[in-house]
């Protein structure tokens, strides 16, 4: 069946909406196998109509779906781990009747997912993972965060996203799947940007030379990241508006492929174009609030 990878969606429920109805066009009128890499909310308008359609899509057609850094900054607020920043917009979900459903939900989400497209396999995480990592290492990491994330009740999940990740693998390895941009020559990853090109995480992956490929997401200001071995699909649906137009972007790889992360693949991106600027709009309300006070 037809996989199609869906980037960032921060909130931009309408932009889902039109993304899917191309997709099912440019797939014959059935929607493909759905892969969303994470950050389903915050930013933009409609948080808490994401993660209903997203749920939606999982139960019903199968759809897969892995945590984003605005999810775990979600989880943090609702157990009082973290203040909401005025540059927020998901309290629709912490404000609705089932936040706390909403909570576990959440919690169970994978980190990190694999398959296989044509002749390849392939990883599917939010921001990054280590570049020395094989599939096997991944997996293995990825389900022992994975049962810290889901063990015992809201309290537990509590305590682990509390521990500094410094202080615990399993909350390293969730940060730098979830924040990761770039990675040091000493192998030290940060969120931040990166100070050379060399050092963008995907740089020292690619050196590698692994035989898998990597989907992911995260990296507005990056862009759309079209590369052998390598889709970044983060468009910026909410950035419209910062220097460049805002989009929700879905890559199609070619399923026959020997390897469909070859390039180019002209035609493969299916990308709908952001209504409005969502964060545009935030900054200027909290610019106004600042001129008012
Ligand atoms: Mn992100």
């Amino acid at each position: 069946m037809q996989k199609a990878f869906i980037g960032d969606i921060q909130g931009c429920s309408d932009e889902l909406s039109a993304l899917l109805e191309r997709l099912r066009d440019a797939c014959g009128g059935q929607l493909p196998e759905l892969w969303l890499v994470g950050d389903l909310v915050n930013r933009g308008p409609d948080s808490l109509g994401v993660l209903r359609r997203v749920r939606q899509l999982m139960e019903a057609e199968g759809a897969h779906c892995i945590l984003g850094n605005h999810e775990i900054g979600l989880l943090e607020t609702g157990l009082g781990l973290r203040r909401s920043s005025p540059r927020d917009t998901a309290a629709d979900v912490l404000e609705a009747p089932d936040a706390s459903e909403w909570l576990e939900w959440l919690r169970r989400l994978p980190v990190a997912l694999t398959g296989r497209i044509g002749g390849r396999d392939f990883a599917m995480v939010h921001a990054a993972l280590a570049p020395k990592w094989g599939l096997d290492e991944l997996q293995d990491r990825a389900r022992s965060v994975e049962a810290r994330l889901r063990s015992g009740g809201l309290d537990d999940l509590r305590a682990f996203l509390a521990t500094p990740w410094e202080d615990d693998p399993d909350r390293d390895t969730l940060e730098r799947l979830t924040h990761c941009r770039s990675v040091d020559r000493k192998g030290r990853w940060s969120s931040r940007a990166p100070e050379s090109r060399r050092d963008a995480w995907h740089r020292r992956w690619r050196r590698r030379k692994h035989d898998y490929g990597v989907v992911y997401g995260h990296w507005a200001l990056q862009g759309l990241h079209v590369v052998p071995g390598l889709r970044g699909l983060d468009t910026g649906c909410v950035h419209h508006g910062r220097g460049h137009d805002g989009y929700l972007t879905a890559w199609l790889p070619d399923m026959d492929a020997a390897d469909p992360f070859d390039v180019p693949d002209p035609g493969r991106m299916v990308q709908q174009k952001a209504a409005r600027a969502y964060y545009l709009d935030v900054l200027q309300k909290l610019s106004g609030d600042d001129d008012s006070a």
